[in-house]
């Protein structure tokens, strides 16, 4: 149908026409971008059926991912590639005096994640497509996305996403599978012929209805589901009829109601026990179970059977309520008793951490969560009891780890510790992250349930990150190796062969050097700034935190700054430093963060001294598009987290796969990168994790004896308070005590003369294109293994056991 251009720009008018009832003419960007998506949707939705079909056929085990996030990026682009239409569209388009670019534009990204957690989510539900493999997504349909970030006087200041503005053309609403969800009330028991059944009594109820949003696979007709829920009151209210107390009543709740799908809360490292969070999590695990649960039983599925056609993965602790929750529907209202419905969540329920940051840990106030949510408490309060019966029987009563290991302490339910007891597996998400669980953070329940821990190395989709967000590099790929690496990305290391080419390194030279005139192009648009494409782009995309350290990226441009000011001749490559990242609202150091960053900016960019050797641009509102935008353009990647403090990291990964060569620590995934390319490779520099960890536990680090002994890194700091710099005395006095004051909790002064030789060496070898691009090209000729198609497969092969249903 869509295959023939002809017949495509047909379509496309008789949509509109269809559609609004007006000629394409007249028609608007926004008319003709729902238009052009309705009419690949669609194509998509036959699919989506037939794939449901062979799911049903093959009586596949099927694999639900529930995510408090998902960052999926605008979806136009990626389905057309997926359905290999994109040239036809664009030829069709361009007939018409339409550029495909000025409709993506209109689709708003869909910002339901804060961060990493979320993104790597939809990287999994691209590669689980691709695959072939029956798996889907769970999470909630924000009304309102993360904030949009604008920079005001060098402040974040955040504003509403209201990304449903023009609706959102790719879902699907779908009230007939509508579940009731129920919070607070009380439980009710009863014997009933010996049997003691438990009833749930007044208790508010919220109607979770599923907008279902499909999920294409590259290049087969595959079409899986992000399921994503709209919190809804029960009934439409007709206030006419109530009085004064009962209007503010129905009020009250409609307002209850709706607020628990309204926004998507901003922290991606704090956690904050709020009663709505609480709701959202619990709303999330109960409307995804009930739905997949009456799904399974109308295809005939048989309760005990679950763990052979059910996998249920919880993204970090956050949806780690379907453990209570499914324990809850097996026995509540599938009659089981206590032993076979937990024998069968052990089997079917898998859990991945993604963070050691202890201010993350979910840790709910028991009252609270009792209030909230009475039934579950009263599972989790027995699993727990259970549980410390067991440890009471291996280590007896008194032993620590009876406590260290509870679920119930104090007066805090510790979520990571039920999602490790209720789960058969326990991952982690880069292979010295899983050491530091096995370890340290979880050491007691490694030793106890050693089987249940494995390492999963975080994976990102080369198909966004490459294919889509990269045409210039995606050509000289697939004319040099074939296109056998868009299936198969290890294929990408046949690229080996050109590391020592000219002709191939002149081609992957002008590849960069257009990303960085498009990006540049952006740059000058946006803030007016011109960027030189021949200067050295360095850049820290990232959230705002102290542990990934924008502090220590900035602190090096300042001695840069005072360097050239010594000597203006100073002989440095010109840099271009960009960062870009939000920071959560209620995060002060990282908004001071920010704000140092654009008042250097400030200063250094209109500096006459300094002769654009140094620009420096915050790049706001920092999400998925804008770093498609942003990979392709980077010469160095800059991954320099405190060690141990970075679970994986997955922007690391993007930034080898567009030929960036990193500057980083031995921390996260980037231990697995430098492993990959090699030191000649990759600008490795400060405190291993070992020396970390070693400082936390013994102490012995003195950040005014670095500061005292250290010219350089002295002027620096003295110059957030001196006004040498910014002028205003005590600009930053914060972040000056609390390096000095607070003893630099991550190490910022300590790395500070190892950061600042390996961008020594950046700048060294960036002058030796040659030996620039060769390890350019080694870095893409190893990321295939950093695909989260290699990613998937071991989850499916060693977590979740599904088989890939094909055509
Ligand atoms: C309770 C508040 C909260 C919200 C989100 C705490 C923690 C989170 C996420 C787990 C934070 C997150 O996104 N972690 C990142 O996950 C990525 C995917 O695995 C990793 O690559 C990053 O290293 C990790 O910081």
């Amino acid at each position: 149908m869509l295959r023939d251009k002809e017949k495509f720009k047909y379509l496309f008018i008789d949509r509109i026409e269809t559609m609004y009832g007006i000629s394409m003419e007249e028609s608007t960007d926004i008319e003709k971008y729902i238009a052009l998506s309705s009419l690949v949707k669609d194509h998509i939705y036959r699919n989506w059926v037939n794939t449901q079909k062979r799911y049903n056929d093959a009586d596949a085990k099927e694999m639900y991912y529930f995510s408090i996030e998902f960052l999926p990026g605008k979806q136009l682009g990626k389905n057309l590639i997926n359905l290999g239409l994109k040239s036809i569209c664009n030829k069709a388009l361009n007939d018409l005096d339409i550029k495909l670019e000025d409709l993506e534009i209109i689709e708003n990204d869909p910002a339901l994640g804060s961060g990493g957690l979320g993104r790597l989510g939809s990287a999994f539900l691209d590669s689980l497509a691709a695959g072939e493999y029956p798996g889907n997504g769970c999470s909630i349909r924000y009304k309102y996305g993360l904030f949009k970030q604008k920079i005001i006087d060098g402040e974040q200041v955040e504003v509403l996403d209201n990304w449903l503005e023009h609706g959102n053309v790719w879902e699907v609403r779908k009230p007939n599978k509508a579940v009731e969800v129920k919070f607070y009330g009380d439980i009710d028991f009863e014997e009933i012929d010996g049997e003691m059944k438990i009833d749930h009594i007044n208790y508010e109820t919220v109607l979770a209805v599923p907008y279902d949003m499909p999920v294409t696979g590259y290049k087969n007709e595959t079409v899986n589901t992000l399921r994503l829920f709209n919190a809804e009151p029960i009934e439409d209210i007709d206030y006419t009829l109530l009085s004064g107390k009962e209007t503010k009543l129905a009020l009250d709740y409609e307002k209850s109601v709706k607020g628990i799908s309204d926004s998507l809360y901003p922290d991606d490292s704090n956690y904050e026990g709020k009663i709505l969070r609480l709701k959202q999590q619990y709303f999330l695990v109960s409307a995804g179970l009930q739905t997949i649960f009456k799904r399974f039983i109308n295809k005939g599925g048989k309760v005990s059977d679950i763990p052979n056609k059910l996998a249920i993965h919880i993204n970090d602790t956050h949806p780690s309520l379907a453990i209570p929750e499914l324990m809850r529907l097996l026995m509540d209202e599938n009659g089981l008793g206590w032993d076979e419905a937990w024998s069968i969540v052990i089997k079917t329920i898998s859990y991945t951490n993604h963070t050691i940051l202890p201010e993350a840990l979910e840790k709910w106030n028991i009252g609270m969560f009792g209030e909230v949510l009475p039934r579950i408490y009263m599972i989790v309060e027995e699993i727990d009891k259970r549980f410390k019966m067991v440890l009471i029987e291996e280590y007896g009563s008194d032993s620590s780890k009876v406590k260290d290991m509870a679920i119930l302490d104090e007066d805090q339910i510790h979520m990571a510790h039920l999602a490790i007891i209720g789960s058969y597996s326990v991952n982690g998400v880069a292979a010295i992250h899983t050491e530091i669980l096995k370890t340290k953070v979880m050491s007691n329940f490694y030793e106890f349930f050693p089987e249940k821990f494995n390492n999963k190395t975080n994976g990102i989709t080369h198909r966004r990150w490459l294919l889509k967000s990269n045409p210039s590099l995606t050509k000289l790929v697939t004319e040099s190796i074939g296109d056998k690496w868009i299936k198969n990305p290890e294929e990408l290391s046949n690229l080996m062969k050109f590391k020592d080419d000219s002709s191939f390194k002149e081609k992957l030279m002008k590849s960069k050097k257009e990303n960085k005139i498009l990006l540049g192009n952006v740059i000058k648009d946006k803030y007016g700034i011109l960027v030189d494409e021949e200067s050295i782009f360095d850049v820290h995309v990232k959230r705002m935190h102290e542990y990934k350290r924008q502090l220590l990226n900035a602190f090096n441009i300042m001695d840069m700054y005072f360097r050239i000011k010594d000597n203006p001749d100073l002989d440095v490559v010109p840099r271009t430093f960009m960062f870009g990242g939000k920071a959560a609202p209620g995060y002060f150091m990282a908004k001071r963060v920010i704000n140092l960053i654009n008042t250097m900016a400030e200063v250094i960019n209109n500096d006459k001294d300094i002769k654009d050797k140094i620009k420096i641009i915050f790049l706001d509102g920092y999400d998925v598009t804008l770093a498609e935008r942003i990979f392709p353009a980077t010469d160095v990647s800059e991954q320099i987290s405190t060690a141990s403090k970075e679970a994986s990291g997955t922007g690391n990964m993007k930034f080898m796969l567009n030929g960036a060569l990193t500057i980083g620590t031995l921390d996260g995934a980037n231990i697995e990168i430098q492993e990959a390319v090699g030191d000649d490779n990759f600008f490795k520099f400060g405190l291993t994790v070992e020396e970390v960890l070693k400082y936390y536990d013994s102490g012995g680090y003195d950040a005014w004896e670095v500061y005292n002994n250290n010219y350089n890194l002295k002027r620096v700091i003295d110059s957030l308070i001196d006004g040498s710099m910014f002028g205003a005395k005590d600009k930053f006095k914060v972040i000056y005590d609390t390096l000095l004051h607070h003893n630099d909790q991550y190490f910022v002064l300590e790395d500070f003369e190892e950061y600042k030789r390996a961008q020594g060496e950046v700048d060294k070898k960036f002058r030796d294109k040659s030996a620039w691009y060769k390890s350019s090209i080694i870095n893409i000729a190893n990321a295939g293994k950093f695909s989260s198609d290699r990613t998937i497969k071991e989850y499916v092969d060693d977590i979740w056991n599904i088989r890939e249903v094909s055509k």
